[in-house]
């Protein structure tokens, strides 16, 4: 969080954490072309030839002042390959708050199991001081319209994240990717008061 008194903004940085084609960038993709463009910067992806994100997609949005000051968000993703988790490291780098999108079939929870392992420790490593549990932090059970997807709730409980809130989503859908969003935005901003 980057407060620049001079210009009244505050800075926020969100990044959308997960599993590779788990639907972080069709999270984004969706805020992007539903969003007031005097709102937002164009969506950045940095992709490989494979159409994979590389690096992180990135997404500015501007809402309107609070208490005189000018709230900014940018928002990130990470690659999902096992291969890119420096990268995610480095994206995780000054996070305010985490979207952990996970995918929901079946056959995908060692997946997200994994990366959750990875997002605890590289949290508790970024010196932010506080436990998993205080950081803000929003679970996203996506892709709750394929036919092996198990039950948001099922998800939440299964992965062990009973003290954080979960959404169960359809993000090509756009169901559930703005209430996500907010809470996320919800959550980050609450934390100053
Ligand atoms: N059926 C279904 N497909 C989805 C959903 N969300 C994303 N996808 C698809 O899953 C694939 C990977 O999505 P992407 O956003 O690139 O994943 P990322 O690797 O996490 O950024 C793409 O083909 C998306 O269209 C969803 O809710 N349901
Ligand atoms: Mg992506």
């Amino acid at each position: 969080m980057l407060i620049n008194q001079q210009r009244g903004e505050i800075n926020f940085k969100i990044v959308y954490y997960g599993v590779a084609e788990g639907g972080k960038t069709t999270n984004l993709e969706y805020i992007h072309s539903h969003i007031n463009p005097d709102q937002r910067t164009k969506l950045i992806s940095i992709k490989t030839e494979a159409d994979r994100t590389l690096y992180f997609d990135f997404l500015h949005i501007e809402l309107s002042a609070i208490n005189g000051l000018t709230p900014k968000f940018n928002f990130y993703t990470v690659p999902g390959q096992t291969v890119y988790s420096a990268s995610r490291k480095l994206v995780l780098r000054g996070a305010d708050g985490v979207v952990f999108v996970a995918d929901s079939q079946e056959q995908r929870l060692a997946d997200n199991h994994r990366s959750l392992a990875e997002l605890r420790v590289y949290l508790n490593g970024n010196g932010s001081g506080s436990s998993f549990t205080e950081f803000p932090f929003i679970l996203q059970c996506n892709k709750q319209d394929l036919p092996t997807a198990v039950s948001a709730e099922k998800l939440h409980e299964e992965l062990g994240l009973s003290a954080q809130p979960y959404f169960g989503s359809v993000a090509t859908a756009g169901d559930m990717v703005f209430d996500t969003m907010k809470a996320i935005i919800d959550r980050v901003t609450k934390r100053l008061s």
